[in-house]
């Protein structure tokens, strides 16, 4: 029987990439965004499905269950990202509820939604974090804030579902170079998005994550990695990054 994933976010970077390396694996991957040309390239490419969704819609959640359907071996939540790094007293609070719309209360939605056929599959779900969630930075109240509350949805499942056959996997990931998260953060300002990146000798690839989420979801059933946190060697940890200058 081919076995399926969903990959949420599969629209570019890390969600696109392990869309790319599960169906390597001989997974049928439901690549699952909302911008529809793109993933409908992705899905051909590698033979797929797209599933046009926004995990903030109901609506659509429901037509992604749907199409999942009674099995489900791996579900990778990947869909989510940061907006804007202004302190609190700047904060913008809308940008902070899109934040917790997608990175959170999506995620939980998609999870609750495919929940009953990952279990039937005795399958697994990745939830990609980020080390954001490990504290707060200066300017990361909103981000960091959403991350952990999506850092709790995987401790507390895991203990719900400690007797169920299914594992429940975060991969926590530090300093990604993709070409649309710091763009997005940034509202679009391309010098700004490149400068945190600037001087960095290799920050990790949104291929050097996804071959982490792959294995991660791709052990035995009794296997459970708990939290896989990965960073580029130049990251020692959030604040300590070795930048090569001049
Ligand atoms: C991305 C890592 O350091 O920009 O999730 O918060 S960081």
């Amino acid at each position: 029987m081919t076995r399926t994933a969903v990959v949420t976010g599969a629209s570019s970077g890390i969600g696109a990439a392990t869309a790319r390396h599960l169906a390597r694996l001989g997974f049928h991957v439901l690549c699952v965004a909302r911008r529809v040309d793109r993933i409908e390239a992705l899905a051909q490419e590698i033979g797929g499905t797209a599933v046009e969704c926004d995990v903030t819609l109901p609506g659509d959640v429901d037509a992604l269950a749907e199409a999942v359907g009674g099995r489900l071996d791996i579900l990778v939540n990947n869909a989510g990202g940061a907006l804007g790094l202004e302190p609190v007293s700047d904060a913008d609070l809308d940008a902070w509820e899109q934040m917790y719309q997608v990175n959170v209360l999506g995620t939980a939605r998609v999870t609750k939604a495919v929940l009953p056929a990952l279990l039937a599959a005795e399958g697994a779900v990745v939830f990609v974090t980020s080390t954001a969630a490990d504290a707060g930075y200066e300017g990361g109240a909103g981000y960091c804030g959403a991350k952990a509350a999506e850092r709790a949805l995987v401790q507390s499942m895991r203990l719900e579902l400690f007797d169920q056959p299914v594992r429940v996997c975060e991969i926590s990931p530090g300093m990604v170079h993709t070409e649309e998260f710091s763009l997005t953060r940034f509202g679009g300002d391309a010098e700004r998005a490149e400068s945190v990146y600037e001087g960095v000798p290799d920050p990790l690839s949104a291929d050097d994550v996804a071959d982490a989420i792959a294995y991660v979801a791709t052990r035995p059933p009794h296997v459970n990695i708990d939290r896989l946190t990965i960073r580029p060697r130049a990251q020692a940890a959030q604040h300590k990054v070795h930048r090569v200058t001049g």
